[in-house]
């Protein structure tokens, strides 16, 4: 039986190559497919996660081999709740075109749609993208940011539980009846706070900080209640 509060349609973008189908693999089967097995061919896929309590599913959108620019269309982002723009720390060209995937989504993603910046592949020895460059550039944006390594499971389950907690916490808050004059200046700050909070801190961004570390689900910025169940 179906049993959950929440659907929430998360999206992923990026340069080919970069690793989004890995990232969607590892958090979805747990695994890394080898070799040049990545590519899936399916508009989505589905996974029930647990936050506070809460079942959420998230419908994960992966792009199956048209990422170059202008042939993602509309209805791709069309009611996404979440975008994660991906590049590889270790291929400097795919940062360089991050304003290019910017300008794709400020036209066609609802503009309060969750940004989420994903510098993946962090188990190579080969960077050429500091932290700091791409944590920069996601506080410019008005995005979280964290780093990921799909081929090691670093920061992906963190990723994905750090969305649906942002995405339940934005849901709750519109939730709020608004019952008098007072509920609305209420309803108001509440949307100043959501608004500052992307624009630069926030739980997603302050994790990327120990990126290095090895997957550790008992951070403790993250240790309320997270299961997987499925
Ligand atoms: N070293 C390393 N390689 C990765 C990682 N994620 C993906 N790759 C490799 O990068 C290539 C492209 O991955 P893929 O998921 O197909 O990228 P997509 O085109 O963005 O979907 C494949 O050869 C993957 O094995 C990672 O975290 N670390
Ligand atoms: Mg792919």
């Amino acid at each position: 039986m179906e049993d959950y509060k929440f659907l929430f349609k998360v999206v992923l973008v990026g340069n080919a190559g970069v690793g989004k189908t890995c990232l969607v693999r590892r958090f979805t089967q747990g695994l890394f497919p080898p070799g040049q097995g990545a590519t899936i061919g399916v508009d989505f896929m589905i996974k029930t996660v647990e936050v506070d309590n809460e079942k959420i599913k998230l419908q994960i959108w992966d792009t199956a081999g048209q990422e170059r620019f202008r042939s993602i269309t509309q209805s791709y982002y069309r009611s996404a709740s979440a975008l994660i723009l991906v590049y590889d720390i270790s291929c400097q060209p795919t940062f360089d075109c991050l304003p290019d995937w910017l300008r794709e989504i400020q036209e066609y993603a609802n503009s309060k749609v969750l940004k989420i910046l994903v510098g993946n592949k962090t188990d190579r020895e080969d960077r050429e993208v500091p932290s700091a460059i791409g944590e920069e550039f996601a506080k410019q944006h008005g995005m979280y940011f964290l780093e990921t390594s799909a081929k090691q499971a670093d920061n992906v389950e963190r990723l994905f539980y750090e969305i649906a907690a942002e995405l339940i916490e934005q849901a709750r808050q519109k939730e709020v009846p608004v019952r008098s004059e007072t509920s609305t200046l209420a309803n108001l700050g509440n949307k100043t706070s959501y608004l500052s909070q992307a624009n630069c801190c926030g739980g997603i961004n302050n994790l990327g900080k120990d990126s290095n570390n090895t997957n550790n689900s008992n951070n403790s910025s993250n240790n309320n209640s997270i299961n997987s169940i499925n």
